[in-house]
């Protein structure tokens, strides 16, 4: 039995790094039923039959995008497409929520933006680690790496904003397929289609598909105030110790809010989540 770990999974078939070689092998059945295997899994593989036996225990693990053991989540966003913060916020808080560090990657900065540092106030405010990069320039594409390694850090964010061309900056090659910016816009179509990862130099970075949905399980409404820093100075002050912030007398946070202490737009966010969060827990 070889210990190694799984780079990609593709209708049952699963690529495994064991030894600096990517071998192709199956999984046991009743790994199949019980518990799927992921990309970045840890696994024993019987390397006679090329059969993956055991999944070791997952530190952590997403559904979307699928993959397991993550120590970082790269969530790249840009200026086109426009960014969703939206669902930037939903993700820094899944990450949160899977003891997996964030970094905010604001990509494309060799176009003209006059947004770009009006958001990175609002995420250094948050505590939220934040680069801005350039696929194409290269610009800060050291520092990226630098903060990238040692374990397995995982890209995410939504289609074209530039993850597979930010790997291939980091690699130095084209690995990852480029989509055509327009056309993708205009039919919505992600050109990564799988999850993969890729083992450079002391650490491993895996590509994923965009996606645009994400469900924060496991996390109820009234918990939701906690994910978010920049309310921790000013919550102690809010009349009542369980103040949501969100219209409540007397509330020091929306006070630090009135006063731009606290960004407008995240706390607005803020109040957009909880609301979807409560409507769907008042339903169980
Ligand atoms: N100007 C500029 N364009 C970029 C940059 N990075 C990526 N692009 C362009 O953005 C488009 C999408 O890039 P991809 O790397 O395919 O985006 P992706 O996030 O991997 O997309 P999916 O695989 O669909 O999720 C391509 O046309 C790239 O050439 C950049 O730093 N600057
Ligand atoms: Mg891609
Ligand atoms: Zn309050």
């Amino acid at each position: 039995m070889q210990k190694g770990i799984v780079t990609k999974g593709i209708s049952g078939m699963f690529s495994v790094l064991i030894d600096g070689k990517i071998i192709q092998c199956f999984a046991r059945r009743k790994l199949k039923d019980d518990n799927i295997v992921l990309a970045g899994d840890i696994v024993d593989v019987d390397i006679d039959n090329c059969v993956i036996e055991n999944i070791k225990p997952r530190k952590n693990k997403l559904i979307r995008p699928p993959i397991a053991n993550i120590d970082r989540i790269i969530i790249v966003i840009s200026c086109v497409p426009e960014a969703d913060f939206y669902l930037t916020d939903k993700l820094l808080i899944a990450a949160r929520l899977n003891n997996i560090e964030p970094i905010l990657c604001f990509n494309k900065i060799d176009i003209k933006n006059d947004l770009v540092n009006e958001i990175e106030q609002q995420y250094l405010r948050a505590g939220i680690r934040f680069l801005k990069v350039s696929a194409k320039s290269g610009y800060n594409i050291d520092k990226l790496i630098e903060i990238m390694h040692g374990g397995l850090n995982c890209f995410a964010g939504q289609s074209a904003v530039g993850k597979s061309s930010l790997i291939n900056a980091i690699l130095g090659c084209n690995y990852s397929e480029i989509g055509d910016l327009s056309a993708k816009i205009s039919r919505g179509k992600n050109t990564t289609r799988h999850t993969e990862i890729i083992a450079v130099d002391d650490f491993f970075v895996a590509d994923t598909p965009g996606f645009s949905l994400l469900k924060l399980d496991n996390l109820k409404y009234n918990q939701l105030k906690d994910y978010f820093d920049e309310f921790i100075p000013y919550q102690n002050d809010c009349k009542f110790s369980s103040c949501n912030h969100i219209q409540e007398p007397d509330c020091a946070v929306i006070d630090a809010v009135n006063n731009g202490k606290i960004a407008f737009e995240r706390h607005k966010r803020y109040i957009e989540i909880y609301s979807e969060l409560k409507k769907e827990q008042s339903y169980n």
